[in-house]
């Protein structure tokens, strides 16, 4: 069974005026379905099809660029549709609030500390925040489509929140200026869900 573009949970321009609906188009319909035929097409007849997409992250050192590639490209573009959302932003509450605060001190050094992360990959890749194998919340960066469930991540654990930093994610908007974006992203960001995500992976 192929892997599918998972659809949109909200409309295009929901996400205005942080994320432009035009990025989201394009974005969506064919940055990320392109990941998810390219990620088809190569794994069609080999053994990872009937893959789980994760079963094939955690071995992805033993296959092809272009598995980890799209492959990367798939599972992050579907993670990151999700953990955002429309009249969303705010501070996360609960276990997952009192967890930031815990691990970084405060919400705001939380947020610095993830924009820094965002800010400075250089080049294209994204900023994260996992849980590692010892329930521990942590923020990496990885490059291009790399995600920390790779076995070949410098360091690694469950994004349960990741920002889109290349520059597709934000140029029509923002052009150069992507700490502009990673300001804008943070009045998004689904706590709801990075929540239910911690929840699972801790
Ligand atoms: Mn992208």
């Amino acid at each position: 069974m192929a892997f599918e573009l998972p659809e949109l949970p909200y409309s295009h321009q929901a996400l205005e005026p942080y994320i432009d609906a035009q990025t989201m188009e394009i974005h969506h319909g064919k940055h990320h379905a392109g990941y998810t035929n390219n990620l088809n097409g190569a794994i069609a007849g080999t053994d990872l099809e009937g893959k789980t997409i994760e079963e094939i992250l955690a071995n992805v050192s033993q296959h092809s660029g272009a598995v980890r590639n799209n492959g990367g490209g798939f599972y992050n573009h579907s993670l990151f549709w999700t953990v955002m959302g429309p009249n969303e932003g705010g501070i996360p509450e609960g276990e997952l609030g009192d967890a930031i605060t815990s691990t970084f001190g405060s919400f705001d050094d939380f947020k610095a500390e993830f924009s820094k992360a965002a800010a400075t990959r250089f080049g294209s890749g994204w900023a994260w925040l996992i849980v590692d194998a010892s329930g521990n919340l942590k923020v990496t960066s990885s490059p291009n489509q790399d995600n920390p469930m790779m076995d070949l991540a410098e360091v690694k654990g469950t994004p349960i929140l990741g920002i889109d930093v290349w520059e597709h994610a934000y140029y029509l908007k923002y052009q150069n200026r992507r700490p502009d974006y990673v300001g804008a992203f943070f009045n998004v960001v689904n706590w709801a869900e990075v929540a239910r995500r911690y929840a699972e992976a801790k």
